[in-house]
């Protein structure tokens, strides 16, 4: 009695607030369910009839009408489908789970308390159930894994279209293997061990507080691994960003330029060389900033894509007009952030044609695309572009068609800008001389 004394308050409010709670969590399941359900099958017997008839044109189109009004109006009325997107649907849903597992809980303490008042032993060894839940977990931890592995790594496991993605590939599938053989072996000693020494009234745990030898096998191989890894990291991208110049002379030069939301394309021309710019320049036609003084600039064209040749190398200058934007093209394993005011530069060499990946990857609609890879505002998303790889003789067909960015217009614009900078200089001497 004394037992039921001490619990009863506790638990009696904790029972009312549990079933207030997960009343109001069904109802609203059910509400979700439920409309659902109304909405699909009135849909699907509303518009079924009229479709089925193609004699009275009219009336069928009238009847089609009026079918999906009455559809719409519906599902207007009851569609909640929106609740299962909601995070509110899953906190409530975790709830539930929750407040399920405490009430087996409270089941079970119940049963145990009136044992015990009853003078019986504990119906059940905890220590057992513990330590077969760790091996429960362990199996389920593992299957999870090899899920994973098995589902997203196909998706993400393609072939790299560039020659240094060859080398980036080698890195991640190194770093891959190492990981995943220590993390399933640690995972199987942590769980395993801890099934194999779960708690037993007979048994003692043994005391055992340090080994100079373990200490240092857990210490020096783990260093050994990194410091390898970190090595051959470091190595690879030293090789992928620091090209000779010969190799920098050898590449087709673009400039790239991303600002919210989209990238500003940028031909070297025939100088292979951009004109520089500064962006106190930037005007609605020169959206760049470009400094047309600058004679490199002179042959430098605008481009709406990106199109360059297979086999050759490809010098990005990586730039921004505004926030952190990231040059992403992830078959060409290419990424390099966009930093306003301090260019970045990436090279690398297409080995295959878009036709080429067409062919390899069974798809027609393939093509490489470059993507931001920075959260850079709301239109992030938007900023994904084109890539085409073609051969030396198509890229060279293709270039000379665009159009100059130092056109006519453009040299009327700097003249009128000039003229205006003239007068105003003259005017501000003549006014020197007349206060003289
Ligand atoms: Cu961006």
């Amino acid at each position: 009695m004394g037992l039921i004394k001490k619990y009863k308050l506790k638990e009696l409010v904790a029972f009312v607030v549990i079933c207030i709670l997960t009343g109001s969590s069904w109802s609203l399941l059910a509400q979700t369910g439920d409309s659902t359900a109304v909405t699909t099958t009135d849909t699907a017997t509303a518009a079924a009839p009229a479709a089925a008839n193609p004699i009275s044109a009219p009336l069928i189109s009238t009847a089609v009408d009026t079918a999906i009004n009455a559809a719409t109006t519906v599902a207007a009325e009851v569609d909640n489908s929106a609740t299962y997107k909601s995070a509110w649907f899953y906190v409530l849903l975790f709830f539930l789970l929750c407040v399920f597992i405490g009430i087996i809980g409270k089941i079970l303490r119940v049963y145990e308390l009136s044992r015990e008042m009853q003078g019986k032993h504990t119906a059940y060894d905890w220590r057992k159930i513990n330590g077969g839940l760790f091996i429960v977990a362990l199996i389920t931890g593992l299957y999870g894994v090899y899920w994973s592995y098995d589902v997203q790594g196909s998706m993400s496991v393609t072939e790299s279209a560039t020659v240094h993605g060859e080398d980036i590939d080698l890195m991640f599938y190194v770093t891959t293997i190492i990981t995943t053989i220590v993390f399933i072996l640690t995972h199987i000693f942590l769980f395993g061990f801890s099934f194999k020494y779960r708690g037993s009234v007979e048994r003692k745990a043994y005391f055992y507080p340090h080994n100079n030898a373990v200490e240092r096998i857990w210490t020096i191989v783990p260093a050994i691994v990194l410091t390898i890894l970190v090595l051959l990291g470091f190595f690879t991208w030293r090789g992928i960003t620091n090209p000779s110049e010969a190799e920098q002379k050898k590449a087709v030069l673009i400039e790239v330029r991303g600002e919210q939301f989209k990238w500003n394309i940028r031909y070297a021309g025939g100088d292979n060389q951009v004109g520089v710019s500064n962006y106190k320049l930037i005007t609605p036609t020169n959206g760049l900033g470009i400094d047309f003084k600058d004679q490199k600039s002179w042959d430098d064209k605008l481009a709406g894509e990106i199109v360059i040749p297979v086999n050759r190398p490809t010098r990005v200058m990586i730039g921004s007009k505004d926030v952190l934007h990231s040059f992403y093209i992830p078959d060409f394993r290419v990424q390099m952030n966009a930093v306003p005011g301090m260019p970045t530069f990436f090279q690398f060499t297409p080995k295959y044609t878009t036709a080429e990946m067409r062919e390899k990857t069974n798809d027609p609609k393939f093509d490489f695309v470059l993507l931001c890879a920075k959260i850079c505002g709301s239109g992030h998303y938007n900023m994904q572009s084109k890539v085409t790889v073609v051969s030396e003789a198509e890229y060279a067909a293709w270039v000379a068609k665009l159009p100059l960015m130092y056109n006519d217009d453009m040299k009327k614009e700097l003249q009128m800008a000039e003229s205006k900078i003239q007068e105003t200089n003259n005017s501000v001497a003549l006014n020197n001389n007349i206060n003289r």
